[in-house]
């Protein structure tokens, strides 16, 4: 057995890459004239990191890839990527992408997502509505399973863990158009958020309607908080009762809002055309009476597997309670009774420690919540997005409201009688003797600062954290890179490739700058704003101006976060979905729980000084409470009531009676999908031929039989240095 050295070659050639350093602008795309006549609705960049392979392992799974993608009739370009690594460009001919779009039409009619049939036959040829509808095609034949037609092409997953993500290519120019004309607009209409929708695909294009009316509607709560704060007593009943019913109604406006919007959009109902993730593992199938084959898990199995998610709630918040209320103890210690040297600074101690350690708890109890949601096994990713999300919302809760109740409900209402025991105590752990004539007083506007704090912090740090960190986060990682190709060259242990052709650098630099971004999670953004209304919902009555605050920055949020997809962020795949999903229930739930605690603040500081009716008591706290969700509750149902009357349901029951007819459509569709895995020679030669007459050069190169395999090979094997016996060639 003899190890293999690879021996470095006398004379580097000059040529050899450094890939080219990146601008800021290369993201934008706007310093590449050519980048306007590029189409950017049938490109796809797949990333094949190489680097845990060794050079026959990574040459067969770049074979698999590609053989993969061409089975279904995409062509490919191989180029290289940073590091180990490889792009490969996928592009969708014409009349496959066509005909998808088409399929995909005629299966939304088929599910009662669209009413009329989009006519034609099985070999029709469409054009997509928009970028987003191409795309989803697009989308649907790199990663969709054989069976359902698609290349089976799952980022991270099973046989392809060595694609760390897959996307579509950012249009810079009609990004660029999107952010200028709503800079212009105050307002957004539906044709605006059609814009967005036509871009990124209506599940982004949903966060964005609901950023959109919530940041409009809140103009009524920042009017109703000016008059309560200059006409109203603090903690005032009535500011908290309209804010109340502000939460209600804008809620039941929403959900007819969603359904609307999901009409305009051609997506309501979508949610049962989902397929399968491939993480998804099934007892057996099952044919239904349409002939339909279903995959299935006993529905009991996974409910018992949710119910582990109760035990790992309840720890968790117990974890957060002991850690939170540990701090806080310190810290109304420090602040209320330690007088000893260097207080000032202590007192902000626990503080920075806690700011520093919850992001460290937060993402390891997301991890675990991650592996939960894994072991749940649903069947499509909405579902599993779903009860991920759900369990992360309830700990970011925790993290984010906690301290305000600690601070309502334990220090101001107790706060005199356990303070100076728990000085003496801890003066007792110290060692040092308790002075017996200290005499504590709560200091009444803990709680309103507090709030105020926590609301501003909130906005800033997030804000921080969704532009400036990404920003310089990026920029650290492209200055490194450049660093290290300029520097640990003359080494011997480098990775380099042969140079970029210079027609393709501004372009091939802007793909690989795009392929080091983050994937974009809209159930980010959307949790954002959802803490937000919660910090509304539940703690109003504390301080009427805190809507202008959230008016105010969300006008700024939504316009940020458009910058954020489109600078920080892979382009998103314009997956579908019919609303913002689980969120409803969840500022369901905020709503309900804030007619409890607003009732619960004023009863215990509005009512502080009035003797009547023992309404300044404790015991008298949980009437104030029952009443006050009862007439929650009655308000509410009146709402819907008064709601639902305008919108109307009768679409479900038409479906069932449609399908029968049109399932023949369906089996004409799956049999031609099949037919279409498998291109014969004339048909490959033929557009192969279509191909090499292509106005844009970049598709032309590697057109030949085998040219992505033989040039991604070469790369590979240029990069784990196995090259070095063959002479190089002189470019
Ligand atoms: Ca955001």
């Amino acid at each position: 057995m003899s190890l293999r050295i690879p021996q470095v070659p006398e004379k580097i050639p000059e040529k050899i890459l450094e890939i080219s350093p990146l601008r800021r602008a290369d993201t934008l795309g706007l310093d590449d004239p050519s980048s306007a006549y590029i189409a950017y609705n049938d490109k796809y960049i797949i990333v094949f990191d190489f680097s845990s392979l060794d050079v026959s392992e990574a040459s067969k799974q770049l074979s698999a890839l590609l053989n993969d993608l061409e089975s279904v009739g995409l062509q490919t370009e191989v180029r290289a990527g940073y590091d180990e690594s490889l792009l490969v460009f996928v592009q969708a001919p014409r009349e496959v992408l066509g005909n998808t779009v088409h399929h995909s039409r005629v299966k939304d009619w088929l599910y009662g997502i669209t009413k009329k049939h989009p006519g034609g036959n099985s070999n029709s040829i469409v054009a997509g509505a928009n970028e987003a509808e191409d795309l989803q095609s697009l989308y649907h034949l790199v990663t969709w399973s054989k069976e359902l037609g698609g290349a089976g092409i799952t980022p991270g997953f099973g046989k392809w863990e060595n694609i760390p993500s897959a996307f579509p290519l950012h249009n810079p120019v009609r990004n660029q158009k999107l952010l200028v004309h709503l800079s212009k607009k105050f307002f957004l209409t539906s044709d605006d958020l059609d814009q967005i929708r036509d871009l990124w695909g209506s599940k982004v294009a949903f966060y964005f309607a609901f950023i959109h009316d919530y940041f409009l509607s809140l103009a009524f709560p920042c009017v109703a908080g000016v008059l309560a704060w200059a006409f109203l007593p603090k903690y005032s009943l009535a500011f908290a009762v309209v804010i109340c019913i502000w939460c209600t109604v804008f809620l039941e406006y929403w959900k007819i809002r969603e359904v609307d919007l999901s009409i305009r959009w051609n997506v309501r109902g979508v949610g049962k055309l989902k397929v399968n993730r491939p993480q998804y593992q099934y007892e057996k199938e099952v044919v239904d009476d349409a002939g339909r084959v279903q995959h299935y898990f006993p529905r009991w199995k996974r409910i018992v597997r949710q119910l582990a998610v109760v035990p790992f709630l309840v720890l968790s918040t117990i974890f957060l309670t002991i850690v939170i209320g540990t701090v806080f103890a310190l810290e109304t210690f420090i602040v209320e009774g330690y007088d000893g040297p260097y207080d000032y600074y202590l007192e902000y101690v626990p503080t920075v420690m806690l700011a520093l350690l919850l992001p460290f708890i937060n993402n390891w109890l997301e991890k675990l919540a991650a592996q939960l949601t894994e072991y749940e096994n649903h069947r499509t990713e909405d579902y599993y997005e779903m009860s991920l999300t759900q369990k992360i919302f309830v700990l970011q809760s925790i993290s984010n409201y906690l301290p305000i109740f600690l601070t309502a409900f334990v220090y101001v209402p107790f706060g005199e009688t356990f303070i100076p025991h728990l000085r003496t105590y801890i003066l007792s752990i110290a060692g040092v003797a308790a002075d017996p004539n200290f005499v504590f007083h709560v200091d009444p506007n803990k709680l309103r600062n507090e709030v105020i704090t926590f609301t501003v912090t909130g906005q800033v740090s997030s804000a921080i954290e969704e532009l400036a960190l990404p920003y310089l986060k990026t920029n650290a990682r492209d200055w490194w890179r450049t660093y290290r190709t300029s520097h640990t060259f003359v080494g011997g242990q480098t990775r380099f490739v042969k140079g970029d052709d210079p027609v393709e650098a501004r372009f091939l630099r802007r793909v690989r700058r795009q392929a080091a971004l983050a994937h974009y999670d809209v159930h980010e953004d959307i949790s954002e704003m959802v803490l937000q209304f919660g910090y509304l919902a539940l703690f109003s009555p504390v301080w009427p101006l805190i809507p202008i605050g959230f008016f105010i920055n969300n006008w700024f949020e939504l316009r940020a976060d458009i910058i954020k997809i489109t600078i920080e962020h892979q382009r998103p795949a314009p997956v579908r979905n019919d609303g913002i999903g689980p969120w409803v229930a969840s500022l369901e739930a905020l709503t309900w729980l804030g007619s409890l605690t607003s009732a619960a603040i004023v009863h215990l500081f509005g009512f502080r000084n009035s003797t009547s009716y023992g309404l300044n008591t404790w015991w008298s706290l949980p009437i104030t409470i029952f009443a006050s969700e009862h007439i929650f509750l009655g308000f509410r149902a009146g709402v819907r009531w008064a709601l639902h009357a305008i919108g109307s349901e009768h679409i479900r029951k038409e479906r069932s009676e449609r399908y029968a007819e049109r399932k023949k459509h369906l089996d004409e569709l799956e049999a031609s999908s099949a037919k279409r895995g498998h291109l014969d020679v004339v048909e490959r030669e033929r557009r192969k031929s279509v191909r090499m007459t292509a106005a844009d050069v970049f598709w032309t190169r590697q057109v030949e039989e085998g040219a992505s395999m033989r040039a991604g090979l070469g790369m590979i094997r240029a990069s784990k240095g196995s090259d070095f016996d063959e002479p190089m060639k002189e470019e």
